[in-house]
């Protein structure tokens, strides 16, 4: 038995019954594949992820990686090894890439849930394995020499990095200044100090290819001057041998709070020797590029962090059911009344509900956001526009990443809660999951990052037209007969909370056009994005439950005795969240509403 609690039923529930992924499977672009394959494939992701890949999950944390500064090497503990090989040699990374890469091209929502059961059975397994994912997009961005530079690192598992941070240059990436100096032969050398960069170094791999940003000489300010270079640790000979070790070295590894297993590394580009980098495609468009592969990694965030909010909540769930502790509530003056199972006890099943709720709200969203990635991958196959539904899936990233982060991080604390004093020992994992998930409002794009770029890109930048969709459909539901009577008043709950939520938007955007005239206008809209992520957040979540509520309302009456348990769990979650938690986004546009420049004014000395 490991740590990890995985919720495959959950997982197959929104695949196959709520957004009837069979329907795209076995034609187009998945030709290939169908529901039984589908459903093989869970189950055998599932039985790793529970299994080999979950068992180095504790002792990384205890054991992490050694760094040794005199090689400026590695050494990742044994038994991390074992679940990173093991899920290599399973070739399940595969799901993702092109069949010109040898790959399935299975859909997005498919590949994102295979990613859930890794990213909540061991995190750091998932982000070492991310190479090929990488290459594959060095592949669609990159020159005939990279295409085959790619081939190869996803053909030998190599490993590789994303590099943007520097230490003055963390949301701020246009404030980069590793350089780049292009030399005679049409290489070009990196100089400069990076920080904080995921998996730059490790023994588990041949090699390592490093994904940079640096600023050419010359070229202008800010993220639009910025280039994106290939920068392989071991330059690679024409006939695919390892040559030369490149002049790009970890010089430091961090000790951090959690997520022990994942390297974190300062990089340091032409200290020593050369530090030679290939111009992605040739071309200098590096924010772009370099964008291309942060989407991804912001889904992936998103999904760890919920993936890691449903095993802390099983887990919780579980000991809840064998915990013996007081008397039921209407017999507390009773002291000889029996000792009954905390779950019981009505604030054990509070917390228990709000836990259940999110985790499974928040898991329907990565997969509905998913949807829209398959609806891409469709229309690419296909030659069609599909501008429309890529703009949805940006409205829905910042709250994959956003939304899921925070709520997992603050919810993770009720899962140790309901383990009383026992949570706070290293004998569970929820102390750990707290640890791993906190990394996770943070990187990637704070959650103010992530708010800023809801409002202002996603939804100013696109004229409100994704946000309209989505708000439509949304309201379309609520006015519906969805539930067959049994949901009016939470569709009626859930239609008064979808308003306040577009008041708020309303109101931001006033503010926004306001501050054409007096530029300090802009403040209001500040003090409120995140107000505006999570409120947002918790209508679609809240949609989204009852969406899961209508089908299981519609199968309960043929279902078996298991899944009468999973079906009216859902509908009780679905019920849950419209009374408990979507009344109180009115409270947030009031508080929105009165926000005032006050705190602007406030000189730094008072705080
Ligand atoms: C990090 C890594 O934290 C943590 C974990 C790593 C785990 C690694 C393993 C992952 C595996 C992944 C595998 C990948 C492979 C996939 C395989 C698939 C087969 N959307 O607003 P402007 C662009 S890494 C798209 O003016 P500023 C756009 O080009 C560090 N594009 O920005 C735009 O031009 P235009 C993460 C966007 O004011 C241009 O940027 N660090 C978006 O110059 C300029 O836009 C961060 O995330 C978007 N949402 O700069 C930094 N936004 O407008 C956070 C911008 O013409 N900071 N672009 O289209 C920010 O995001 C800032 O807002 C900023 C601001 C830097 C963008
Ligand atoms: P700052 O940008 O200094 O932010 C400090 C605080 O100010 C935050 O609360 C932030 O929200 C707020 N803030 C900053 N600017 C604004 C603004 N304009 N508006 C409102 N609030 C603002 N980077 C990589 O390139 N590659 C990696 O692989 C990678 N992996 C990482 C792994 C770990 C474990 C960590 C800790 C970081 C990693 N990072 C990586 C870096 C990560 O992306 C940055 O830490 C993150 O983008 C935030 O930058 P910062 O730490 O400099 O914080």
């Amino acid at each position: 038995m490991t740590h990890y609690k995985s919720n495959l039923r959950d997982l197959k529930f929104n695949l196959f019954e709520v957004f009837e992924r069979q329907n795209v499977l076995g034609s187009g672009p998945f030709g290939e594949l169908d529901e039984d394959t589908a459903h093989t494939i869970l189950d055998e992701v599932n039985r790793l992820a529970t299994g080999v890949v979950a068992e180095s999950f504790e002792d990384a944390d205890r054991n992490p990686p050694v760094y040794d500064p005199q090689t400026k090497s590695v050494t990742i503990p044994e038994s991390l090894k074992r679940s990173f090989h093991a899920y290599m040699d399973a070739g399940w990374y595969n799901l993702d890439l092109p069949p010109e890469l040898g790959g399935i091209g299975a859909p997005r929502s498919l590949v994102w849930a295979a990613a859930e059961l890794i990213l909540g059975s061991n995190p750091a397994v998932h982000m070492y394995s991310g190479g090929p994912g990488f290459a594959a997009i060095l592949w669609e961005e990159g020159n005939e020499q990279q295409r085959e530079f790619a081939r190869m690192a996803i053909e030998r598992n190599w490993g590789a990095t994303m590099v943007l941070t520097e230490p003055d240059a963390g949301s701020d990436v246009g404030a980069g200044r590793t350089k780049a100096v292009e030399q005679p032969d049409g290489t070009w050398h990196l100089e400069g100090v990076k920080r904080f960069i995921t998996s730059a170094e490790q023994d588990m791999t041949e090699n390592i290819f490093h994904l940079v940003l640096a600023r050419p000489e010359g070229a202008r300010p800010g993220t639009k001057g910025l280039s994106l270079f290939l920068v392989p640790k071991y330059l690679v000979n024409d006939d695919g041998s390892l040559g030369e070790r490149n002049g790009v070295y970890a010089t430091n590894v961090e000790h951090k709070m959690g997520l022990k297993a994942s390297t974190t590394c300062e990089l340091t580009f032409g200290a020593e020797h050369p530090a030679v980098g290939y111009l992605v495609g040739d071309k200098h468009d590096g924010i772009r590029q370099m964008f291309l592969i942060i989407e991804f990694a912001r889904m992936m965030v998103g999904t760890k962090a919920i993936a890691t909010l449903s095993t802390g909540y099983l887990n919780a769930l579980e000991y809840a059911k064998e915990r013996v502790q007081g008397a039921d509530l209407t017999q507390q003056s009773d002291k000889t009344a029996p000792r009954v199972t905390i779950t019981h006890h009505p604030d054990v099943r509070r917390s228990l509900m709000t836990q259940k709720a999110y985790a499974e709200a928040l898991r329907a969203l990565v997969i509905y956001t998913a949807t829209h990635q398959d609806s891409v991958q469709i229309a690419k196959h296909n030659g069609e526009d599909y501008s429309e539904t890529d703009a949805l899936n940006d409205l829905l990233l910042p709250l994959v990443k956003g939304v899921g982060s925070e709520r997992s991080y603050a919810l993770l604390a009720e899962s140790l809660q309901t383990l009383g004093g026992s949570g706070y020992l290293q004998d569970y994992p929820i102390e750990q999951y707290i640890r791993d998930a906190k990394i996770d409002t943070l990187y990637e794009g704070t959650t103010a990052i992530q708010a800023q770029d809801l409002f202002f890109r996603k939804i100013v930048k696109n004229n409100g037209q994704a946000f309209a969709t989505l708000m439509a459909e949304i309201e379309t539901f609520a006015t519906s007969e969805a539930g067959n009577g049994q949901l009016k008043n939470e569709r009626a709950l859930l239609g008064e909370a979808a308003g306040e939520a577009k008041a708020i938007v309303e109101l931001l955007v006033g503010h926004a056009m306001k501050s054409t005239e007096e530029p300090r206008e802009l403040y209001r809209v500040g003090l409120n994005t995140t107000r505006l992520l999570l409120a947002l957040g918790d209508v679609v979540l809240g949609w989204l439950l009852l969406r899961q509520a209508e089908v299981a309302l519609n199968r309960l009456d043929d279902a078996d005795e298991a899944d009468r348990d999973f079906y009216t769990g859902k509908v009780a979650a679905a019920r849950f969240f419209a009374d408990q938690v979507l009344p109180r986004i009115a409270t947030e546009r009031t508080i929105a509403e009165r926000t005032s420049l006050d705190l602007m004014d406030l000189p730094e000395s008072a705080f």
